[in-house]
């Protein structure tokens, strides 16, 4: 079954309507050129670092050994803040997130880099950390953005067109269902946490990279540790909604909030100075 692809300029409501349905979707040519270069020119050295470092975490089985890796962009990817706070990106993740929650925030941000040679990744949901399946609450969702052409042959990411309907993650997606996230540069492919997806096989004789993004329902623990990945200091340089994105914010009012900091509303809202004080 083919995975839905739209030109940007499609309404949010369309895409989020193909994400229910599908549990994947495409939408085409979404961010200038320039934007793709500055946040590939921005990722590269963390890559570079990871490939060299190949006793880190990085470069696991489930990652791949010949796939560079780099996490927490914003830490030094400043250009990046504009895919990940994206209107349509938001927009498509208040109609699927904000039903089950007062606000979301992101889960990661990952730099992927696909090298020649590199196999398919295990096909695999990205909500598998949180021990709960029920049928109509999404947890969250996965936002690929294509920083180089992705092709079949170089690896472009797979979807299982349909898998999100399968409530147990021990229920195995419908292979004949596969489709890859074929999309030039510049291009986006957003799918449900509960969707079966992975990387495909690069056979090309070129890198395939791209940065994935994932929002989770904010009530949950993110993925990754924004605190350490983007420190106060460094938080600060971004707008709020950046921040709040992080999750210097709270989650909730009164005595259903979460996240308070002395009991309050934490500082990225009135920055106090012990906040900018932070290491
Ligand atoms: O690189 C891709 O296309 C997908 C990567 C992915 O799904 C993951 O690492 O969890």
């Amino acid at each position: 079954m083919p995975l839905r692809s739209f030109e940007s300029g499609v309404s949010s409501a369309v895409v989020a309507d193909a994400l229910r349905r599908d549990g994947g979707v495409i939408v085409r040519n979404v961010a200038p050129p320039d934007l793709i270069g500055s946040v590939s020119a921005e990722l590269r050295a963390k890559l570079d670092e990871s490939g060299a470092d190949h006793q880190s975490g990085y470069q696991s089985g489930f990652s791949g050994r010949r796939t560079l890796r780099c996490y927490g962009v914003l830490r030094f990817s400043p250009s990046s803040a504009e895919l990940i706070a994206h209107q349509l990106v938001l927009d498509v993740a208040d109609a699927i997130l904000l039903p089950a929650c007062a606000d979301y925030q992101l889960g990661s941000t990952t730099g992927i880099e696909i090298l020649p040679g590199q196999g398919a990744q295990p096909l695999h949901r990205d909500d598998s950390p949180y021990p709960v399946q029920l049928a109509g609450l999404e947890l969250q969702i996965g936002v690929m953005w294509a920083l180089t052409d992705f092709t079949a042959e170089n690896g472009a990411t797979r979807i299982v067109v349909g898998s999100h309907r399968l409530l147990r993650t021990w229920h195995a997606p419908e292979l004949a269902n596969c489709d890859q996230a074929v999309m030039p540069k510049g291009s986006v492919v957003i799918y449900l946490g509960s969707t079966w997806h992975g990387s495909g096989e690069n056979r090309s004789k070129s890198p395939r990279m791209g940065l994935i993004n994932t929002y989770s329902l904010g009530w949950l623990r993110s993925e990754s540790n924004h605190m350490l990945e983007v420190p106060p200091a460094i938080a600060l340089r971004y707008p709020t909604n950046i921040r709040r994105l992080l999750g210097y914010t709270t989650h909730g009012d009164g005595e259903d909030q979460l996240g308070h900091y002395d009991g309050d509303e934490p500082a990225w809202v009135a920055p106090r100075p012990r906040f900018t004080d932070c290491p």
